[in-house]
């Protein structure tokens, strides 16, 4: 969009407060239509969201292939790709089995299921989660071009890594494949500056369609378990993530939230780590100085596996249905949902609702009623956005403390006071 001329005031502003202005507007505006009783014209404003998020996810596929083959194949010992992956899947692991004990005690202190006669709901049909076999056999694709096609980042990510092994491995030969992806990967990072930057745009259509659809009044009800969940999420953020970064790796946390600004924003309205990715990437290599030998790795692979809000989410849900229903749950039970939503949340796919698939195999782990999905489903969107934003800020988190441990991290760059960048 042009810089000058009239319409410059607005495009010269920092992306992130185009998004935040979008995003109270949209709210406004959708409360407004839903309490005049036209929720339908925010309806009619969703295709200009989807057409944002379409363009977003039509990146997801060429940047995770082409940024993590050349990521990988920049790495030449292979000893570091396997230290990058330990540290990687720790962390990732770690920091979401604390996510779900902080949604276990914030419930267990605040009791928002206490009080609340669940009637008798129409069970949800929800789909069977994967086994734990299943979804590690799964990583492996018979067929590449089907990974592609069917979008399967997870696959994608594996065939990527050996593909840019393979680079390294074959050496002189393969430059020309090298360059070439080194390339790809310069005009793919600029499609998509291009599509972010009509990111103010499609949030201002979303939160227009949640709001108007929604309404306030849905909320209420369930306003406890909505605050729970969003103070967990940022309880997490500031305490676990800002702690690491203080105290493991001796950054300063502040710079990581100014720069981690736009991709939680981006996630919070659109409800997609995965569709966030592109933006996750950008923000973590232009803002954090993570290089992208650890960004293109550590990303795509957290966008899919690393999920501390949905974790959190349900461990609150969890015991919110338990006390709703009455049933008490024992220390084994709580260990069987901290075990149950760690795996869930590698298994939870980052799109949106994802999580609320999940939530259903851990109150089965339990001998939960499923109903409760029901009750839960009916304000997941607003929950779908505080954990959505905390899985990309995780996945930003740990980019940085991966980077930082390899030495791969510009600090110049991380310490620069985010630049009010109006666009990558
Ligand atoms: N919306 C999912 C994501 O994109 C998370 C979830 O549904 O729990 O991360």
């Amino acid at each position: 969009l042009p810089r000058r001329g009239f319409l410059s005031p607005w495009t010269r502003l920092p992306l992130w407060k185009q998004i935040f202005i979008a995003l109270v507007l949209g709210l406004s505006l959708g409360v407004v239509l839903n309490q005049v009783g036209r929720a339908d014209l925010a309806a009619d404003i969703k295709p200009l969201g989807d057409l944002f998020i379409r363009g977003i996810k039509m990146l997801i596929v060429p940047l995770v292939f082409v940024s993590l083959v050349t990521g990988v194949a920049s790495l030449n010992n292979l000893s570091k790709m396997g230290r990058l992956s330990f540290k990687t899947l720790l962390l990732y692991l770690g920091m979401t089995a604390v996510a779900i004990a902080i949604g276990l005690v914030l419930a267990s202190v605040f009791q928002p299921g206490v009080g609340i006669e669940l009637g008798t709901v129409a069970a949800v049909a929800v789909p069977e989660a994967p086994t734990a076999v299943e979804t590690l056999l799964g990583l492996v694709p018979t067929n590449a071009v089907e990974a592609f096609a069917e979008g399967n980042v997870l696959q994608i990510i594996v065939f990527a890594i050996l593909f840019g092994l393979c680079i390294t491995l074959v050496g002189e030969k393969a430059r020309p494949v090298r360059e070439f992806f080194e390339s790809a990967a310069e005009i793919i990072y600029r499609m998509t500056s291009i599509i972010i930057a009509f990111t103010p745009y499609g949030v201002f259509a979303l939160m227009t369609w949640v709001a108007g659809t929604y309404g306030l009044e849905m909320l209420l009800p369930l306003a406890k378990v909505i605050g729970i969940v969003y103070l967990g999420c940022i309880v997490h953020a500031v305490v676990v993530y800002g702690g690491m970064l203080r105290f493991l790796a001796r950054l300063n946390p502040l710079r990581y939230f100014q720069g981690s600004i736009e991709p939680i924003m981006l996630a919070f309205t659109s409800t997609s780590s995965a569709g966030t990715l592109p933006v996750t990437m950008m923000a973590a290599e232009q803002n954090l100085g993570v290089k992208r030998g650890v960004s293109s790795f550590v990303l795509p692979l957290g966008a899919t596996i690393n999920m501390d809000g949905t974790a959190l989410y349900q461990g609150v849900c969890a015991l919110f249905i338990a006390q709703a229903y009455g049933v008490d749950l024992g220390a084994g039970a709580y260990a069987t949902i901290i075990l149950t939503a760690t795996l869930g949340s590698i298994g939870t796919a980052g799109v949106p609702g994802a999580g609320l698939i999940m939530l259903s195999l851990v109150l089965t782990s339990v001998g939960l009623p499923l109903e409760g999905v029901a009750i839960i489903a009916g304000i997941d969107r607003v929950l779908d956005m505080a954990r959505t934003g905390l899985n990309v800020a995780g996945d930003c988190a740990v980019s940085c403390l991966v980077a930082k441990s390899e030495g791969e991290l510009d600090e110049a760059v991380y310490n620069t006071p985010h630049v009010m960048r109006s666009s990558f």
